[in-house]
């Protein structure tokens, strides 16, 4: 990559999340290795680390046996930017499995994700869940402070400590108090990728106060979108009573002043676009393909998305045997009890919809459950007519991001979203539906469907320029400036 291109922060960035940016998988012979995750998020963020020679702290997908079980290294082949994250650099969270099943499938999946998706029905508030969450996230702490110490002190620029997401809300407290007490300068930041909810859904959670403290530990605190932000400043005033300056966003908190900043996520766009231009067309194309990509998660709205569609040929026949829905959900969170409901509930309706409408040549609705490969959904992506992004609730959506990148052909599809997602309130020139109104979604299904080609080539062009301009590397780059780490280099641009 040219040296303008290349993301660096000041000082050595520390990540925390969950999840390390690989899991370990157990060979038959006891031995372990590495398998890479190639997602946008890593892909952009595991060079910054690598390169300022920093550390990633996470748990690896299995749960260690002894603290001291060696991290594999990569495997040779792997070309990833993880594979450059040498073991040395690794802090692989360690937690007992029960307590680990009770912080993740319960307190962050059974509580926050609903709730946080302003979904409250669906949230199960537990005291136990929530003690354990607290464990886990004293845990995580104590590796942070543990990549900390190992790193050299330098006279240069503090380290950056990056934690990610709802997994992790309290963690960033406890590091600055045992930072402070061993006298180890660092800064903190934290990153939330689902919605932050207003105040009246947020103060359900019976320890809400205890949530905007730990956050309250960075010096700043990122969401997706301003709204996101304001909720946050919203509950901090109300909740804990601290002065706020809603137009710098602002919180002020143990005498110091926290920074409150949306920071909307890109995709890896180049690397779509390339993914789209070799990609071998896989659909058949006398059909016209509207396409949905989602986890198999009751927050991406597919029961609706799904009624929906029915409703489109129920309103307008024309196009029963011309338009197929092909629905990809990749299985998520099967150990959840909502997860199974909604997988039996998407079979029948599916199994439903396709036995009123298939004819002998046709059938309505293509449903796949499972992951597909990176080029084969960039075919999908490039060759559908419609990209129908229609959550309920969504922190952004990449899959919006995705189909938009791949959109080469001339003329190109429509992306149709949500208002409900990140993505509905900046991808302005998307058609925008409101997924809880299904005759509307019907509509707007039909108005995409039938859109003149010069009104869809404005549309995506402008789609499209967007997104190649705050890519992944851009949302990198906007959060090390808003930590000051951002090291600027001769030639660099932030002002696109
Ligand atoms: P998610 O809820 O996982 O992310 P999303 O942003 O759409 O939702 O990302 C899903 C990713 O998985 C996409 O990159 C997509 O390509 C991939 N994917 C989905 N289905 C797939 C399939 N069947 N096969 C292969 N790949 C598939 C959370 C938040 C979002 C936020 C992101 C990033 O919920 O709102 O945008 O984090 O911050």
């Amino acid at each position: 990559p040219k040296l303008n291109n290349v993301v660096t922060s000041s000082g050595s960035m520390i990540v925390v999340s969950n999840r390390l940016p690989f899991v370990l998988k157990k060979n038959k012979d006891g031995s372990m290795v590495r398998k890479s995750s190639a997602g946008g998020l890593v892909t952009a963020v595991a060079p910054v680390v690598v390169n300022g020679g920093g550390l990633w702290v996470g748990w690896p997908g299995i749960h260690l046996e002894h603290p001291d079980t060696p991290i594999p290294e990569s495997d040779p082949d792997d070309i990833t930017p993880t594979a450059g994250l040498k073991s040395e650099k690794v802090v692989a969270v360690r937690i007992d499995p029960e307590v680990f099943d009770s912080y993740y499938n319960g307190c962050c999946n059974a509580t926050f994700w609903p709730l946080f998706h302003s979904m409250p029905d669906r949230a199960t508030f537990q005291q136990e869940h929530w003690q354990n969450y607290i464990t886990a996230n004293k845990e995580f702490a104590q590796c942070t402070m543990k990549a900390l110490r190992s790193l050299e002190k330098s006279s240069q620029q503090p380290p950056l400590i990056w934690v990610h997401d709802y997994h992790l809300m309290l963690a960033a407290n406890w590091i600055r108090q045992a930072a402070d007490d061993e006298n180890i300068p660092c800064k903190i930041g934290f990153f939330l990728h689902i919605p932050f909810p207003p105040w009246d859904i947020f103060r359900l959670f019976p320890w809400s106060d205890e949530i905007l403290q730990g956050m309250l530990g960075c010096d700043m605190v990122g969401f997706h979108i301003t709204d996101y932000c304001l909720n946050f400043v919203d509950c901090c005033q109300r909740n804990l009573g601290c002065r706020v300056d809603r137009k710098n966003l602002l919180v002020e908190h143990g005498g110091r002043a926290v920074r409150v900043r949306a920071l909307p996520i890109g995709i890896p766009f180049d690397r779509f676009v390339e993914l789209a231009e070799k990609a071998p067309v896989v659909l058949n194309t006398n059909q016209k393909i509207i396409l949905g990509v989602d986890r198999l998660d009751y927050t991406k709205g597919l029961v609706n998305r799904l009624r929906a569609f029915e409703k489109l040929f129920e309103k307008h026949p024309e196009h029963i045997g011309k338009v197929s829905l092909l629905q990809i959900s990749v299985p998520s969170r099967t150990d959840v009890k909502e997860y199974q409901d909604l997988k039996e509930e998407m079979d029948q309706l599916v199994g439903r919809i396709n036995g009123r409408f298939t004819t002998p040549n046709w059938s309505p609705i293509r449903y796949i459950y499972g992951c597909v490969g990176q080029d084969e959904l960039a075919a999908f992506y490039r060759d559908s007519a419609v990209g129908l992004v229609t959550p309920l609730r969504d922190g952004m959506n990449l899959v919006a991001k995705e189909f938009v990148a791949c959109q080469i052909n001339v003329p190109p599809g429509v992306l149709i979203v949500s208002p409900f997602a990140g993505a509905g309130e900046t991808m302005h020139e998307a058609l925008v539906c409101n997924p809880y109104e299904l005759d509307g979604v019907a509509e707007v299904i039909h108005r995409a469907l039938t859109m003149p080609e010069d009104e869809r080539i404005l549309r995506m062009n402008y789609l499209r320029r967007r997104e190649k301009i705050y890519d992944v590397d851009h949302w990198t780059k906007s959060f090390l400036t808003a930590m000051g780490s951002l090291k600027t280099q001769e030639g660099d641009d932030l002002t696109p």
